[in-house]
């Protein structure tokens, strides 16, 4: 079997995902739209070896430890079992993200992982079959299998969850990506949402007003009307932090610089430039803005952090194939 490289870009959610309904199937509690980008992307490869004892994972050229080969595993053999096949693998993972970024690469880990596997068992799966998969790995890689702005449909059960592309984002459309840490997480993803779930007075309130969101954004996107988009993505990254906040123990991945990030991209939009903030599970801060404003808003930022605390993305095209 020849072994072929997939490469899956990350994503940024404008509407976010925060909380699931069922923790094993990763099933949302509510639906989500991001935006693919180019800057950061993960290329993986899978080969079957039968002359191997165990499944073998090297990330970045470093052989990884027990805790996260067996997590490659088991999502593997989500995809031996309906290929009958039973021998280990050899997976090779290379993530392209500039050094420091402090971005999550589960997104387009995963993806990339759901793309190599399809190949290596020859599976022959559709993007939207690889995006299910994908979301068994982790929940924002679903989302990943699509290039431009992505909606993941909660769905009503484990076969219809799954990502559809909404609009290639191909109108003037680019994201500065402000690292202001990027030290690793004390709390993740995983962790966070499901003590929010389960302890936020917000939650109820969050689901109601993020699917209201939703379909706003998607108009807002049809219509290519930046502002709209804009204006939503950032009410909706703040009511998911404002969940957090809500949560007991209280939950915030804040950082004084990201306040300073946020207050500039106002100072901005006072001064007629377009720009809106979201921000994740961490502190770093992530600017939406017209492609042809970046490099104008990069240098104001340059102000406050170091240019290379400082990258503009582009929006990245779906999963696919590498020719070796
Ligand atoms: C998102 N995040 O929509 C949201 C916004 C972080 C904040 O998806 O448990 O790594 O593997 O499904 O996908 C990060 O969570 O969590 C995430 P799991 P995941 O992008």
């Amino acid at each position: 079997m020849t072994e072929k490289k997939v490469r899956a870009h990350t994503n940024i959610a404008l509407i976010k995902y925060w909380g699931k309904r069922d923790e094993k199937l990763i099933l949302p509690a509510s639906s989500s739209l991001s935006l693919t980008l180019d800057a950061f992307y993960t290329d993986t490869s899978v080969a079957f070896d039968s002359s191997i004892q165990q499944d073998t994972f090297y990330l970045n050229g470093v052989l990884q430890n027990d805790v996260a080969t067996k997590k490659v595993s088991h999502f593997l053999d989500l995809f031996r079992k309906p290929a009958g096949i039973h021998s280990p693998a050899l997976i090779k993972s290379t993530n392209f993200v500039p050094t420091a970024a402090g971005l999550a690469s589960s997104a387009s880990g995963m993806a990339a992982l759901a793309g190599a596997a399809n190949e290596a068992c020859n599976l022959q799966l559709t993007k939207r079959e690889l995006s299910l998969f994908a979301r068994k790995g982790s929940g924002s890689a679903t989302r990943s299998i699509y290039g431009g702005f992505v909606e993941w449909q909660m769905g009503t059960s484990s076969t219809d969850s799954y990502a559809v592309p909404i609009d290639d984002a191909d109108w003037d459309i680019g994201m500065l990506v402000v690292v202001v840490n990027s030290r690793q997480k004390e709390i993740s993803s995983r962790e966070g949402m499901k003590n929010t779930v389960k302890t936020s007075p917000f939650y109820s309130g969050w689901l109601e007003s993020t699917a209201k969101d939703l379909i706003e954004i998607k108009d807002a996107i049809y219509s290519h009307d930046f502002q709209k988009m804009g204006e939503i993505t950032e009410s909706n990254g703040m009511k998911m932090h404002g969940t957090m906040l809500g949560a007991n123990p209280p939950l915030s991945y804040w950082e004084p610089d990201s306040v300073v990030a946020m207050q500039l991209v106002r100072q901005l939009r006072q001064e007629g430039l377009p720009c809106y903030f979201t921000m994740d599970a961490g502190p770093n801060v992530k600017v939406l803005c017209r492609l042809t404003d970046s490099d104008k808003i990069k240098k104001r930022f340059e102000t406050h952090f170091d240019s290379d605390q400082l990258i503009i993305a582009k929006p990245g095209e779906g999963l696919k194939v590498l020719s070796e």
